[in-house]
């Protein structure tokens, strides 16, 4: 669907809430192929990505269009809406609401397949509480890497003689506890379309949420956030998901060809002393 607004979305591909939208945009068709995605191409004239680097050296952002840069203090991903006929620009700071966003606007477009979220007002409702509280599992997840990884403390706000192995095993029991209950939560979808996104036939807003963390933790941390601390048997429906996601016509070509994760946030799991 063609928008009379003018869209911005400004993207750091390799980080770990940005994959939320990129998922979900090369799943809708919304961008062509992972070769388009690297160039920041879609498929709609009102849709732009403008690319962020990560300038090491500098200590901060670079943009593809560095005459669109996002707005100062903004995390990654944020959507701007700028509407030519008012000259007003709006924005969407939040991957979960930019997501939610996106498939109001674009999401109906007949080459896009399924709708990525359910019609059914309990659905949509139940959609939100899985979103949610995989929100809370990815605080949690957070909580425990900044415990149990001594070279966070550069930048996290822990310093290294503060971190604390009871922090780090408590927050990786939340977030253990917390996906148990996405799996519970989404047990019904999972055994009826194989996705945990409730009332949709395809994989949705709920699926490109999860997957993006269980990877990018994975890249970054040679962390398997199903392996859960019962073992992997605990999020058996989550592992086999994850599996299913994997198959998507795009991911190969994307996750494994185009967006490479820099060396240096490729840490291991060796990172992690807890
Ligand atoms: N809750 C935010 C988190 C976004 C976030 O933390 N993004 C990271 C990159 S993956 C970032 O931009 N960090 C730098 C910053 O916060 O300035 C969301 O879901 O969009």
């Amino acid at each position: 669907m063609a928008s009379k607004l003018q869209h911005t979305l400004w993207l750091w591909l390799e980080g770990f809430f940005p994959r939320r939208v990129w998922y979900y945009l090369l799943t809708k068709g919304l961008v062509a192929s992972p070769a388009d995605l690297l160039e920041g191409k879609t498929v709609d004239a009102s849709l732009r990505i403008n690319r962020m680097h990560m300038d090491m050296a500098a200590g901060g952002w670079k943009f593809a269009d560095p005459s669109n840069p996002a707005p100062q203090g903004a995390s990654t991903p944020c959507l701007g809406i700028h509407d030519p006929a008012t000259g007003e620009t709006r924005y969407i700071y939040e991957s979960a609401s930019i997501l939610v966003y996106l498939e109001t606007v674009y999401g109906n477009r007949e080459e896009g397949g399924p709708s990525a979220t359910p019609k059914n007002p309990v659905d949509v409702a139940n959609m939100h509480d899985i979103i949610g509280v995989m929100n809370l599992a990815m605080l949690d997840s957070g909580y425990y890497t900044r415990h149990a990884v001594p070279v966070l403390s550069a930048w996290s706000g822990v310093a290294n003689e503060d971190r604390s192995r009871a922090a780090a095993l408590n927050a990786r029991a939340g977030m253990a506890k917390n996906l148990a209950k996405v799996q519970g939560w989404a047990a019904q979808s999972l055994k009826t379309t194989g996705w945990l996104t409730p009332g949709t036939e395809g994989p949705g807003l709920a699926d490109f949420s999860l997957a993006a963390a269980r990877r990018y933790l994975e890249l970054t941390f040679g962390w398997d956030i199903f392996e859960g601390d019962g073992g992997k048997e605990e999020l058996k429906e989550l592992v086999a998901w994850y599996e299913r996601f994997k198959g998507l016509g795009w991911w190969d070509a994307a996750e494994e060809h185009a967006v490479v994760h820099p060396p240096q946030l490729r840490l291991g799991k060796e990172c992690r002393e807890f």
